[in-house]
C-alpha cells in the first residue's frame, strides 16, 4: 500500500467535515528549523479551532501519508536532506522509497485524488524573473490548471515575477481571487502593485464561487489571495533590498531549478534579520483559517 489516509482524516471524510489539506515544502525547504515544525503544528491547530481537520500531506519513506502525526511532522522537519517532491517527483519519490515534502502542485494533486478540496499554504509558485531566458516556471501553475482544489495563499512572492504569473494563470483559465481587497498581495506585502482579476468578501460567497464553478464543469483549481494580515508586512524596502542581494547571490553560486526558491527564501531570511519568516509564521495561518472556515461550509 502505497497511499496511507490518517484515521482522523478518514473520518472526517466519510462524515463530510470540513478538511484542508497542508502541504509540506514549507516544512522541509521554506522554514529553518525548529520554527518549520512549530508552525506547522500550529498550522494544524488554528484549522481545528476553527472546527475543520488538517491534512498534511507529504511523502514518508515512499508512502504517500494524507494527513501526518504529531511525530510524523517533526521526523519530517529534522530529515536530513529531504526531497522536494512536485509532481514530476512523485513516483520517483515513491519508487524509491524517499522522504520529502510536497510541493503546492504535488499537494493538489494528492489532495484531489484523496478527495479533500481545500488546501492552504503559504504562497504558490510562479514564473520566476529572467524566465524567458531560464523557463523557470513552477509547476504549480500547471497544476492549478488542471486540478480541482481551491488554494488559499497569500499572493506569489516578489522573488517571482509576478505580472508573467498572473498572465499565466488567466491563459491556463486559472480564476485568481482576491479576499477582502482588489489588490494581489505579494506575500510578505499586502500588495503587489498589481490588481486582482476579481475579489470576494466572505467565506460564504467563496463557498458559492467554488459551488458554481463545479456545476459549470470548468475543471482545474483555483487561487484565493489572501493579503497577509495588517501591522504583520514587510516593507516594499526592505523587501527590495534583500531582493536585490539574494538574487545576486543565488546567480554568484549558480543556483537553479527546485533550489531557487528554497536559496532566496533563506537568504531573503537573513538580510531582513528574520522578518520575512515573522511574516511568513502569520501568513499561512491566517490562509489556513479562512481555508477552515471555507471547507466546513462547502457542499
Ligand atoms: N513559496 C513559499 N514557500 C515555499 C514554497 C513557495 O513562500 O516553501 C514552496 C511551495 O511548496 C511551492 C514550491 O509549491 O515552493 C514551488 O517551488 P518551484 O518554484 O520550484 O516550483
Ligand atoms: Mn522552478
Amino acid at each position: 500500500m502505497k497511499f496511507w489516509v490518517k484515521e482522523e482524516v478518514k473520518k472526517a471524510l466519510e462524515k463530510g467535515q470540513g478538511i484542508v489539506a497542508l502541504e509540506s515544502t514549507i516544512i522541509t525547504h521554506g522554514m529553518p528549523q525548529p520554527e518549520n515544525w512549530e508552525t506547522a503544528l500550529e498550522v494544524e491547530n488554528v484549522v481545528r479551532e476553527e472546527g475543520a481537520v488538517p491534512a498534511t500531506i507529504a511523502v514518508m519513506e515512499g508512502k504517500v501519508k494524507i494527513g501526518l502525526e504529531e511525530a510524523e511532522i517533526k521526523e519530517l522537519a529534522k530529515f536530513q536532506n529531504p526531497r522536494k517532491i512536485s509532481r514530476q517527483d512523485l513516483a520517483f519519490a515513491v519508487s524509491k522509497g524517499l522522504t520529502g515534502g510536497t510541493t503546492v502542485a504535488a499537494t493538489m494533486l494528492l489532495a484531489q485524488r484523496a478527495g479533500i478540496e481545500v488546501f492552504a499554504t503559504g504562497g504558490i509558485g510562479g514564473v520566476h524573473r529572467g524566465a524567458e531566458d531560464t523557463f523557470d516556471i513552477s509547476a504549480d501553475l500547471e497544476e492549478l490548471a488542471r486540478t480541482r482544489v481551491t488554494v488559499f495563499c497569500a499572493g506569489v512572492k516578489s522573488i517571482l515575477d509576478i505580472g508573467k504569473t498572473l498572465e499565466y494563470l488567466e491563459t491556463r483559465g486559472v480564476p485568481v481571487i482576491a479576499y477582502q481587497t482588489n489588490h494581489f498581495p505579494a506575500f510578505f506585502s499586502d500588495r503587489s502593485g498589481f490588481s486582482a482579476p476579481m475579489s470576494l468578501d466572505n467565506p460564504g460567497e467563496i463557498a458559492s464561487f467554488i459551488h458554481n464553478k463545479k456545476e459549470l464543469d470548468l475543471g482545474g483549481g483555483i487561487v484565493i489571495a489572501c493579503p497577509v494580515p495588517r501591522g504583520y508586512g514587510v516593507s516594499k524596502k526592505e523587501m527590495e533590498k534583500a531582493l536585490e542581494l539574494s538574487l545576486e547571490e543565488a546567480e554568484e553560486k549558480g543556483i537553479v531549478g527546485k533550489g531557487v526558491t528554497p536559496f532566496l527564501l533563506q537568504r531573503m531570511n537573513e538580510h531582513t534579520r528574520g522578518n520575512t519568516l515573522r511574516a511568513n509564521k502569520v501568513l499561512i495561518k491566517n490562509n489556513a483559517s479562512i481555508a477552515a472556515q471555507v471547507s466546513k461550509i462547502l457542499d
